[in-house]
């Protein structure tokens, strides 16, 4: 910044001197200067962070540890506009229950709470990846046809008002009736022996809150909107403000089909955070299955890292879901994902593994920060959420200095 205003200093010599042309040539020169320092201020106010991954990764969730700790900490009013959302998971978590039970043939207790729970399977099936992606997909479509988007700021309003996700609020009170029966206690109970079709664990948290949950005046605590499996397919953001400067988080969906789409943002990024599901070592993509999920992510890693508008862009790697990364392993080795592993069975090493992995899909002349986590752990979370933001702040420094 001062060596452009001395340069503009510079400039100021004596205009009278000067013929029309010429001083027609210097006004116009003084202009671009300005607009370039108007351009320049705006950068150097503005910072940009995308915020990149699968659907699941934890995205959303890190810009809610990021609100708690440099925003507004979600104070009560806002936190009941929640509400919804959780009720849906308890639903949610309910139908995985009881599609298990049909397929072990266990019958609830009464012939009327088996309706009931027919039902209510009917009217709140379980939220599927794949579906959602294509109407997401067919709405994208559909939009552009009729309005095609020609800047950023107007393809970053579509994609975030595509808001195709919207189930029935569920009853409480059916919730309870369901909740109660012996025979889902005994399912749940039994939850860890699931071979197939694991029960996630923020289903796992709402069924185990469900009481409080479903209470007349429950307020949702911030631990219960950590919980939320919401999945957001357009683009969400977070805006804070430090040191003067405007921090803006960009969450840009995920999912392969709208990948094409994260090019339109790359212009003006001071930082990637890419955003990794460890949990997902053994699980094949909903989209695709017969590719494995890891596997995509380390694709979309590479084709992120390499990509010619980001050559100048650090990325800091978050390898998120530790804490069902580290229970997975005890029963399924990380040779699942990659069969070129040799280490013993350990957690560690097997986390090395994947580190280095990531490692070897970007430019080795590119600067990466990795951040091992679990996106759920506010103590954790402060520790990194802190780290990250002081980070790009550095990353940003670095890049005026360039501009
Ligand atoms: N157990 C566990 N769950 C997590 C973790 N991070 C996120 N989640 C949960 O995973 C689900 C998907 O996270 P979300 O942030 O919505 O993913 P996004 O699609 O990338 O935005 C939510 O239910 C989160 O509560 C984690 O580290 N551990
Ligand atoms: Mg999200």
């Amino acid at each position: 910044m001062a060596a452009l205003r001395k340069k503009k200093t510079d400039t100021t010599f004596s205009l009278t001197s000067m013929s029309k042309g010429g001083r027609a040539a210097v006004a116009r020169s003084r202009s671009i200067d300005h607009q370039l320092d108007e351009e320049r201020e705006r950068r150097e106010k503005e910072v940009q962070t995308l915020i990149l991954g699968s659907p699941g990764a934890g995205k959303s969730t890190f810009l809610k540890q990021l609100r708690l700790q440099f925003g507004d900490g979600f104070p009560a009013a806002e936190r009941q506009g929640y509400r919804d959302q959780i009720l849906q998971n308890v639903a949610t978590g309910l139908v995985h229950l009881i599609e298990h039970m049909e397929r072990i043939g266990l019958k609830f207790q009464t012939p009327e709470i088996q309706k009931l729970a027919t039902e209510f399977k009917k009217k709140h099936p379980r939220i599927s990846i794949a579906t959602l992606i294509k109407k997401f997909k067919e709405a994208d479509e559909k939009a552009e046809k009729i309005c095609p988007a020609t800047t950023k700021a107007e393809l970053t309003k579509r994609l975030s008002s595509l808001d195709i996700y919207k189930p029935d609020v569920p009853s409480e009170e059916d919730m309870h009736t369901l909740w109660a029966d012996p025979a889902i206690q005994m399912c749940f109970e039994r939850r860890h022996k699931f071979e197939t079709d694991t029960l996630s664990t923020s289903s796992e948290f709402f069924l185990l809150h469900i009481g409080r949950i479903c209470s007349s005046d429950y307020l949702p605590s911030v631990q219960d909107i950590l919980h939320i499996r919401w999945p957001t397919l357009g683009v969400q953001e977070h805006q804070f403000i430090m040191d003067y400067r405007l921090y803006r988080m960009i969450d840009v969906a995920g999912q392969r089909s709208l990948r094409k789409k994260w090019i339109h943002f790359f212009d003006e990024v001071a930082a990637v955070i890419f955003f990794v599901s460890l949990a997902e070592f053994d699980e094949a993509l909903e989209e695709d299955p017969s590719v494995m999920a890891m596997q995509d992510s380390l694709q979309a890693f590479h084709d992120v890292s390499y990509n010619q508008f980001l050559d100048k862009t650090d990325i800091i790697l978050f390898l998120n879901k530790k804490d069902i990364f580290s229970n997975k392993l005890k029963k399924t080795s990380i040779k699942t994902c990659f069969p070129d592993y040799k280490g013993p069975e350990l957690i560690d090493t097997s986390l090395q593994f994947v580190q280095e992995k990531f490692k070897l899909n970007k430019p080795p002349s590119k600067q990466m920060y990795t951040h091992v986590c679990c996106a759920i752990d506010v103590q954790q979370m402060k520790e990194v959420v802190s780290a990250v933001v002081e980070c790009v702040v550095d990353i940003n420094v670095k890049r005026l200095k360039h501009l």
